[in-house]
């Protein structure tokens, strides 16, 4: 049987993020998309206001029901922006809907650039903690690494020594690989770092004159596409990276909510060679 992945998000219906972006990148990667909302939005909450925005956490405990009634597995769990009260839920899915040797991908979707997200609270960081414990994959940027280890958050003029102290102490979440993105050792790249407990490699690219919203996303869904078509860890953070570098560059720079990744889903097959 060909693998399935199951990913936890939300939709938000306009602004190209989380599920919108998850379901067709890692479908067009090959891999059946099995796809559980965490909430309701009209806007992702970064730029829009008057955002609607419904909490689907009493919908999680039937739906697990009926996926254990039809014996329902799942290859591969890939979690993104989830609510505090939906851990306890998804870590039983987790349990309950793993077929053998399930993996579990956890994209700590919380902050960026130095700040939480609007609708989380203090506690939010110490909640994700327990989702990262056992992940086989966490992919934090560097403001969610510091976020989760109680840190404070450092976006430039650290070193080497103070990103790879980073990592070291993520794995204390009880994750075993960290892929964490963001790292900048010199002006004109930036890259990830991936640790698999033993050793750190890194991936960079030149770094494009924008940012924008919706990358986080894109590079968790094609890193995770990329791991269940048996891409190793360091390879598929490359091919995600390179996939966020394309979508950029095909983006004008008026569209401020998310990135175009429409216009590079032919070349993914490429990138997945
Ligand atoms: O891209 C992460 C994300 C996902 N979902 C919602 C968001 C954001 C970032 O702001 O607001 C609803």
């Amino acid at each position: 049987m060909d693998k399935k992945l199951l990913t936890i998000q939300d939709i938000s219906c306009f602004g190209q993020c989380s599920l919108t972006v998850a379901l067709p990148v890692i479908s067009a990667c090959g891999i059946e998309t099995v796809i559980l909302p965490s909430a309701v939005l009209s806007t992702h909450t970064a730029g829009f206001t008057g955002y609607t925005f419904r909490d689907l956490t009493g919908d999680m405990a039937d739906i697990e029901k009926s996926w254990i009634a039809n014996n329902l597995k799942f290859d591969a769990f890939y979690t993104g922006y989830v609510c505090e009260s939906q851990i306890d839920p998804i870590l039983h899915i987790m349990e309950s809907c793993a077929a053998d040797g399930a993996l579990r991908i956890v994209d700590p979707v919380m902050a960026d650039h130095g700040k939480m997200y609007p609708g989380f609270g203090d506690d939010f960081p110490k909640q994700m903690r327990r989702l990262c414990n056992g992940a086989d994959y966490l992919l934090p940027n560097l403001t969610e690494a510091a976020f989760l280890l109680g840190e404070e958050c450092r976006l430039e003029g650290y070193d080497r020594a103070y990103i790879e102290g980073l990592v070291e102490r993520l794995h204390s979440t009880g994750a075993k690989n960290i892929v964490l993105t963001g790292v900048s050792y010199e002006p004109g790249l930036l890259g990830c770092a991936v640790s698999d407990g033993n050793k750190i490699e890194y991936d960079f690219n030149k770094r494009l004159t924008r940012s924008s919203h919706g990358t986080g996303d894109l590079f968790a869904s094609v890193f995770a596409g990329a791991l269940m078509r048996g891409k190793s860890g360091l390879e598929s953070a490359a091919i995600a990276a390179d996939a966020v570098c394309l979508a950029i560059e095909a983006t004008p720079d008026e569209h401020w909510y998310g990135v175009c990744f429409e216009k590079i889903i032919p070349e993914l097959t490429t990138l997945l060679k």
